[in-house]
C-alpha cells in the first residue's frame, strides 16, 4: 500500500510539470483528492489492514494528501502568476509611439472680427441686437423709406420666398423691430448674415456679414455721428487714423455718406491696399429719414437719429490682406489656421 501510495504522489510529479491552464489543474485536483480519486480508494480498503497498520497507513495517507494539496496549489500560484505576466504584455501600452494628436480648430476670421466690432460699439454704450433672416418686405423695403416700385425691391437683388417675405439684403430690418418696441433713447448695433442676389466672384457672394449701427434721441446731429464713426476707427485701425465724408444716397438716411478711412497701411500715401487713393471705403452712414422714425411711431420734430452700415467682410479683407472673398467660405484648415 505504502508503495502504492509512492507511485500515486511520483504519477502526479509527471502529470503536473505538463499542465498548463486552470481547467487542467482541476482535473488533476479532481482525478487525485476528489471523491471517486485515488486516495479516497486507498482510504476506503483501509479497513482490510490490521489494527497495528492501520494507524500508521492513515498517517502516511494523510502525508501524501497534504503533500498533493500543496503542490497542486503550488502550481496554482505557479499559472496564476503566469496569467498575469502575460496578460501585462498582452495590455503593454507603448509610452513612445507617436501619439493621435487631436488638432484644435480657430475662430473663424469673420467671427473674431465681428466679435472686435461689436466690443467697440459695447465700449460706447450701444446694445447688440438680433433679428430673424428670412423676413418680410415690410421690415427690408417698406419701413425703410423704400416702396414699391424702388429698384433696391428688384428680384434680381434679393432673395424672395413668396411676395412678402424674403432673405433679409440688411440688417436694417433690426432696428426697424427695435424702434417699434422701444422709445428712444436708442443705441444699438445689429451684426448678421445677409443675402442678395450676386454672382460668387473674389468681392461678391449672395450671402455676407453686416454691422449696422442706429442711434435716436433728442438732439442727434451730423457731428454725433462723426465723431463715433472717427472713435470707432481709430479703435480698429490705430490712433493715427483720419476719417472723411463723401456725399452719397441711401433712401433710408438724408443727408447720406460714404466713409473712407485713411489708409493703415501707408498713412494716407498710397499703396497697393488703398489702390494708391490713400483712403479706402469701409461704411455708409447717414441721418435717418424722417419718413423711417414716423413709419416706426417716433416724432421726427422731437427726435432724429444717426445709422451706419459696414460689410463684416470687407473689414476682414482690409485688415487681413486677403484678395479673395471665396477663401473666407472654403472652410480651409490651411487658410483659417494662419488667423489663430
Ligand atoms: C434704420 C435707418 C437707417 C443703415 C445704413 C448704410 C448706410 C450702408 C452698406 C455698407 C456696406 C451695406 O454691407 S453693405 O453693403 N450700408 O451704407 N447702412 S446707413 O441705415 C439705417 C439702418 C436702420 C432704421
Amino acid at each position: 500500500m505504502k508503495e502504492k501510495l509512492l507511485a500515486i504522489e511520483a504519477a502526479l510529479d509527471s502529470e503536473i510539470a505538463l499542465v498548463a491552464d486552470n481547467e487542467g489543474i482541476e482535473a488533476l485536483r479532481v482525478k487525485y483528492l476528489g471523491k471517486k480519486g485515488e486516495l479516497t480508494a486507498i482510504l476506503r480498503s483501509m479497513g482490510s489492514l490490521s489494527a497495528e497498520e492501520r494507524p500508521v497507513m492513515g498517517k502516511l495517507v494523510n502525508e501524501v494528501r497534504a503533500s498533493i494539496e500543496a503542490k497542486i496549489g503550488a502550481k496554482k500560484e505557479i499559472l496564476a502568476q503566469e496569467g498575469l505576466a502575460k496578460k501585462l504584455l498582452d495590455e503593454a501600452i507603448d509610452v513612445t509611439a507617436p501619439a493621435s494628436i487631436r488638432t484644435l480648430g480657430s475662430r473663424h476670421p469673420i467671427a473674431a472680427v465681428t466679435e472686435e466690432l461689436e466690443n467697440i460699439f459695447i465700449g460706447m454704450g450701444f446694445d447688440v441686437a438680433d433679428g430673424p433672416e428670412v423676413e418680410y418686405d415690410y421690415y427690408n423695403f417698406e419701413a425703410l423709406n423704400t416702396p414699391e416700385g424702388h429698384p433696391a425691391r428688384d428680384a434680381q437683388d434679393t432673395f424672395y420666398i413668396n411676395s412678402k417675405v424674403l432673405l433679409r439684403s440688411q440688417t436694417s430690418t433690426v432696428q426697424v423691430r427695435t424702434m417699434e418696441k422701444q422709445k428712444p433713447p436708442i443705441r444699438i448695433i445689429s451684426p448678421g448674415r445677409v443675402y442678395r442676389s450676386d454672382a460668387v466672384d473674389a468681392t461678391h457672394s449672395p450671402m455676407f456679414h453686416q454691422m449696422e449701427g442706429l442711434v435716436v434721441d433728442k438732439g442727434i446731429t451730423m457731428g454725433d455721428l462723426k465723431g463715433t464713426l472717427e472713435l470707432f476707427a481709430k479703435t480698429l485701425f490705430g490712433e493715427d487714423t483720419r476719417i472723411r465724408f463723401r456725399p452719397h444716397h441711401f433712401p433710408f438716411t438724408e443727408p447720406s455718406a460714404e466713409v473712407d478711412i485713411s489708409c493703415f497701411m501707408c498713412g494716407g500715401k498710397g499703396c497697393s491696399l488703398c489702390k494708391k487713393e490713400g483712403w479706402i471705403e469701409i461704411l455708409g452712414a447717414g441721418m435717418v429719414h424722417p419718413n423711417v422714425l414716423r413709419g416706426c411711431g417716433i416724432d421726427p420734430e422731437e427726435y432724429s437719429g444717426f445709422a451706419f452700415g459696414m460689410g463684416i467682410e470687407r473689414i476682414v479683407m482690409k485688415k487681413y490682406g486677403i484678395t479673395d472673398m471665396r477663401l473666407l467660405y472654403e472652410n480651409d484648415v490651411r487658410f483659417l489656421k494662419q488667423f489663430n
